[in-house]
């Protein structure tokens, strides 16, 4: 198949899922075009049957909004046409479904373009809800062939708020084997385990959801009983504040934020648990990396992530802000080396079994077949 992909190629989990995506179809021998403003970050080597096309966006004064949107939807159908495209698959609706409708109405009579729209999180739980997006990003999902979202808690959040016309199927979203070969990054564990210290690790965009501070907090309550070290992967918004946290509470030395890394598995490897506190999260693919490298998590119970984690067995859930039970648990955890190694284990077989690209990426292509042969 040829196949277009449309995704925020730069930051967050959605265009790590998409360009993971593009990777596995191509492997597989389909013919995979990027279609975004940048190169995707996670596409770090030359992929054969992988293309990328960039999408410019003019500058003029008039613009005080450069107009992304419209700038996508001309590429998706030039590709489209000039490539002959089966599909294009947008990741994040905002604003990738409605361009790739726009991309199909401005085919009409010349290529008959298919839209596949995958729903990651944001799009329909925050911004997707907001008065300002709400109608175009309904319209959106009535108006492509086939949607998925990546967790049944997605698929019920969309159905509540927009009651689309349209089937909403539940497609997880996958790893594949680098994350359960990866090489603890011994480089890193001395540095700041020099004395074997256990280790907290985190990794996200450190957007307010993540719930950042409550991930210091965590740590610091657990430094009260064990000698731990924090770390944490990743750059965003509630960064300075996290790192002001650490500093009042006297806890700094004990904290390495890396922020943002090229390749995290070798990181997330050497945690002993990796902390996920968020309030939002519809799927939570960093806990799904640290399970598949062989770390337990202990994280909220927001949103999807009851449908990756196994409660006492891949780590342990507790309410969304309950830091003194998150704490409990991790220490838990970091008490008993057997326990953690135990767990360690089960978080990997239980991502290797329900979560390994072999058995996910094979559904996308089926929802694929389906929309070619006009059947959803
Ligand atoms: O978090 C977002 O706003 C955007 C989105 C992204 O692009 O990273 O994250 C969502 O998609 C990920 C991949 O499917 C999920 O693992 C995250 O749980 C989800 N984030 C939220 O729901 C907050």
């Amino acid at each position: 198949m040829k196949i277009g992909i449309s995704c925020y190629p730069t930051y967050g989990g959605s265009g790590v899922v998409a360009t993971e995506l593009g990777i596995h179809l191509a492997r597989r021998g389909h013919e995979v075009h990027f279609i975004t403003y940048a190169w995707p970050s996670r596409l770090k080597d030359y992929v054969e049957n992988i293309y990328f096309h960039e999408v410019k966006v003019p500058e003029y004064p008039l613009f005080e909004y450069p107009p992304y949107a419209l700038a996508l939807a001309t590429k998706m159908a030039d590709i489209a046409l000039n490539e002959r495209l089966d599909l294009i698959h947008v990741h994040y609706a905002i604003p990738h479904a409605a361009s790739a409708y726009l991309a199909k109405c401005m085919l009409e009579g010349q290529w008959n373009l298919k839209i596949v729209t995958t729903l990651h999180g944001t799009d329909i739980t925050l911004v997707g809800a907001d008065p300002s997006f709400l109608r175009i990003t309904r319209f959106g999902i009535d108006q492509s062939d086939a949607v998925t979202a990546v967790s049944r808690y997605l698929q019920q959040r969309t159905e509540e708020t927009f009651h689309p016309r349209k089937t909403i199927q539940v497609i997880y979203n996958f790893i594949d084997d680098r994350p359960l070969q990866a090489q603890p990054c011994e480089a890193m564990r001395r540095r700041v385990a020099p004395s074997g210290e256990p280790i907290l690790i985190h990794l996200s965009n450190f957007r307010p959801v993540k719930r950042v501070l409550d991930v210091v907090r965590i740590a610091h309550l657990v430094s009260r009983r064990l000698p731990v070290q924090l770390i944490l992967i990743g750059d965003g918004p509630e960064r300075p504040r996290a790192e002001a946290l650490a500093r009042e509470l006297g806890f700094a030395d004990r904290v390495t934020f890396l922020g943002k890394q090229e390749d995290v598995y070798p990181l997330l490897a050497i945690g002993d648990v990796f902390l996920m506190p968020s309030k939002q999260e519809s799927f939570g693919l960093a806990a799904l990396e640290a399970m598949a490298c062989g770390v337990p998590c202990v994280t909220s119970n927001a949103g999807g992530l009851p449908e990756i984690m196994v409660d006492g067995k891949t780590g342990f859930m507790a309410p969304i802000g309950n830091l003194e039970l998150m704490a409990q648990r991790a220490m838990e955890i970091l008490k008993v080396p057997e326990l953690r190694d135990k767990m360690g284990r089960w978080a990997r077989d239980h991502a290797v079994q329900h979560f390994h690209e072999r058995k996910v990426v094979p559904r996308y292509l089926d929802v694929y077949r389906q929309v070619m042969k006009g059947s959803l």
